[in-house]
């Protein structure tokens, strides 16, 4: 008799958990065991022309507060206009019985141009142009992070209008902040306690093991992995981490930076390339606190979150159980990293 009891991890709901912040994520397979049935739609090509007069991080444009961009060629770095952090605010508490709690925050946020052409994405930028983005980065971080206030540095893209991106110019930000945020809080209590337990970094470890199991790995080369993790929540959410367990953009050498220069752009393709539309997303890099203490056990990685779910018009919300419960998903990583890992690197526009 077929043995019903064994718990299949491709068949039965179960719940994954992830070591980086220790929360878990439900996961249905029974919802979708089916292959890949949903519609990949030949949606509009969005293209957009090489310079907008009306976009305010065109070379040569005036943007908000009469400031003007020069005339750049590779990449431009300003202060945002409407900046959520502010490097002069007060210092100063509040406490109201323990209940009603708050304290003043600096920091510093800008804005990262990757290229002087509206039209191009980080999947239609050369290797090169790619890298002088990661070199920019790299920079910042140092710069940002040097500064005696500025304890955390939050690079980030926010891509397409569906993640809030307010121009489709390929830009980027960085939010640099006097304290670390929540999400980099979790990350980094779990690789110092799991270094505390295990004597090797947590990342280190997670990526030993995906590469010896191949079946999460999207694409490689011979400095960073692309992978769907384990207990990723998105549906076609990624991780970039990096072979050599470094702690920030700023200690990548040269070969590694073109190595991460180019798995951006194979990674992106075949986001692009998935349902034939600039996939939308939000992406960022966890980088060590530059709060002078020293993090030997923290492993630099990216994390790529995009909402779309089976074509380029079904998106995922974080409602009902997910808001009051905890996050849910249907398609299994594993399902979700195959088929992105079978997708083309050549753009479907190039
Ligand atoms: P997003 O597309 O991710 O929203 O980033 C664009 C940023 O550009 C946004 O944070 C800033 C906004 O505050 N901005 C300026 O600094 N100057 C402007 O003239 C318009 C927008
Ligand atoms: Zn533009």
């Amino acid at each position: 008799m077929e043995n019903k009891t064994k718990f299949d991890l491709n068949e039965n709901p179960h719940r994954r958990y992830n070591p980086l912040t220790r929360e878990w994520v439900l996961v249905s397979p029974h919802r979708t065991k089916r292959p890949w049935q949903g519609q990949i739609e030949e949606t509009a090509r969005d293209e957009q022309p090489a310079y907008d007069p009306q976009c305010y991080l065109c070379p040569g444009n005036a943007r908000a507060g009469g400031h003007v961009n020069p005339a750049y060629e590779k990449t431009f770095v300003f202060d945002n206009d409407f900046a959520a952090l502010l490097p002069d605010t007060p210092a100063g508490n509040f406490n109201e019985s323990d209940l009603l709690v708050a304290e003043s925050e600096r920091g510093l946020c800008r804005v990262v141009c990757f290229s002087p052409r509206h039209d191009l994405t980080l999947a239609r930028m050369s290797v090169p142009a790619i890298r002088a983005v990661v070199d920019v980065w790299a920079a910042q971080y140092r710069e940002l992070g040097d500064l005696p206030f500025i304890n955390h540095v939050q690079i980030f893209e926010n891509r397409g209008a569906m993640m809030g991106a307010s121009n489709p110019h390929p830009h980027g930000q960085i939010w640099a902040s006097e304290t670390v945020p929540n999400e980099s809080v979790k990350e980094i209590a779990a690789q110092k306690e799991y270094f505390q337990k295990h004597g090797s970094g947590l990342l280190a470890d997670y990526l030993k093991l995906e590469i010896e199991r191949g079946e999460r790995i999207v694409v490689q080369n011979e400095h960073f992995v692309a992978l769907v993790p384990f207990w990723a929540v998105w549906a076609f959410e990624t991780m970039i981490v990096s072979r050599r367990p470094v702690a920030n953009l700023a200690q990548l050498n040269d070969a590694e930076r073109d190595g991460l220069a180019d798995l951006l752009r194979r990674l992106t393709i075949r986001y692009d390339n998935l349902f034939k539309v600039s996939f939308p997303y939000t992406m960022g890099f966890h980088q060590a606190p530059t709060d002078g203490k020293t993090y030997e056990n923290y492993h630099l990685h990216a994390h790529f979150y995009p909402p779309l779910l089976r074509s380029a018009t079904v998106r995922k919300f974080m409602v009902g159980f997910e808001m009051l419960g905890m996050p849910q998903r249907d398609v299994t990583p594993e399902q979700a990293a195959r088929q992105l890992s079978e997708l083309s690197e050549t753009h479907y526009l190039d």
